[in-house]
């Protein structure tokens, strides 16, 4: 690696992925006066909309990877699917944050599951099972949820358990070659996320905690401040910080935790890159987590997110945004005085893809809820 020096503005960064969190992030850093070079195998992909040059290049092509790193003073990525032997190959000349390390972790739900325990984090009670006939054997309490250990996402890749009966049917349904990785399903109260950026010389900052509403396993509203005491909002933002030390790679992460019925907070998974439900801090914080990710990326001081007003958000998923777009949908539901929109420019629809989102700010997120609950009916039931 590269020695530690500040990257300033007028540099070329590198983003590997182009969907909507390198987008946003090329935005930051456009307002900053960097370049941004995105390579995503997908032409149309919506960051190339912000980069000033990108390329369409498999992730195994040396010839794109020869170009880009010539091209580029320094690399960032936004999606865990990158592949780590990329990263690897790129560390020997460039400096990327964060690092292989921290990717090689978030793509192996066994792996990240076993430094999480390691190193003294709650989790919940969980076996890892290497064929799906040791189902039948696990002591595990039920009601389970098994997950593949690599490439999932957005729900995908997970399937729930309640009882002894439906395992039978449940072999049938399951993909992938195994490992897996089975969780007891813990009541909880809440779902909330915490994002961290942190420097190379482990300077950590952090945004209160959001609350986190999932249907069918995608993120579909986020509540920031989480209606939650000050003291848990603590608790939450020093386990977040905790474990983000602990992995040591500096960049933006956010770690997804459980507030369970007692009070606990135990860690769900970690995310090596900003995080859906940390859009709002673009419109409702003085720094957002796309600037920290380029800041902790070229070693610019990290300042301390200040809140300027509660949020909540709402995603647009698949058919969501077709109905949304139709004239008089949108007529109305973007006339709603509370409520910023952002479309990522995905041209093709898929059941339950993140297409867009749209952001109540305000002061009182019971207010911003109602509004969203309201708009997500409206978009939800026409066709
Ligand atoms: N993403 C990555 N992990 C979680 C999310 N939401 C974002 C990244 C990635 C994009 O979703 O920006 O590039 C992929 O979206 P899609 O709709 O093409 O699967």
């Amino acid at each position: 690696m590269k020695a530690e020096k500040t990257i300033l503005p007028g540099s070329t960064l590198g983003m590997l992925g182009g969907g909507q969190l390198g987008g946003f992030f090329a935005e930051a850093a456009l307002r900053l006066g960097y370049k941004v070079c995105v390579w995503d195998p997908s032409p149309n992909a919506p960051a190339k909309r912000f980069a000033s040059i990108s390329f369409d290049g498999g992730f195994d092509d040396k010839e794109t990877r020869k170009q880009f790193t010539r091209l580029v003073d320094c690399v960032s990525l936004e999606w865990e699917n990158v592949p780590a032997s990329l990263v690897e190959i790129l560390e020997q000349e460039l400096r990327v944050r964060p690092g292989s390390r921290s990717l090689r972790l978030a793509q192996n739900r066994t792996l990240e599951k076993s430094f999480l325990t390691g190193q003294g984090f709650p989790v919940a009670d969980y076996e890892v099972v290497d064929s799906k006939m040791e189902l039948h054997n696990l002591s595990l309490p039920l009601p389970w949820i098994i997950k593949t250990a690599t490439e999932g996402y957005d729900g995908h890749g997970q399937w729930r358990i309640s009882d002894r009966k439906s395992i039978k049917s449940v072999l049938n349904v399951i993909t992938g070659d195994g490992p897996w990785v089975v969780e007891r399903i813990v009541p909880f109260m809440m779902e909330l996320s915490v994002v961290v950026s942190i420097s190379s010389n482990r300077n950590c900052v952090t945004y209160p905690p959001t609350e986190n509403i999932h249907e069918d396993g995608i993120l579909h509203i986020s509540i920031s401040p989480g209606r939650i005491e000050k003291s848990i909002t603590e608790s939450a933002q020093r386990l977040a910080r905790e474990v983000v030390q602990s992995i040591g790679d500096p960049g933006v992460f956010c770690v997804e935790m459980f507030l369970l019925n007692n009070g606990d907070l135990i860690v769900n998974e970690i995310a090596p890159r900003p995080h859906n439900s940390g859009h709002h801090t673009i419109d409702t914080f003085s720094v957002s987590q796309y600037e920290l990710q380029v800041r902790s990326l070229c070693d610019l001081p990290l300042v301390n997110p200040i809140r300027n007003g509660d949020s909540v958000l709402l995603n647009i998923l698949g058919q969501e945004a077709m109905t949304l777009l139709k004239p008089h949908v949108a007529n109305t539901v973007m006339g709603n005085d509370y409520a910023r929109f952002y479309f990522y420019g995905k041209e093709s629809v898929r059941p339950g893809r993140k297409m867009g989102h749209i952001l109540f700010t305000g002061s009182d997120n019971e207010t911003l809820l109602k509004e969203a609950i309201e708009i997500h009916g409206q978009i939800s039931n026409q066709t």
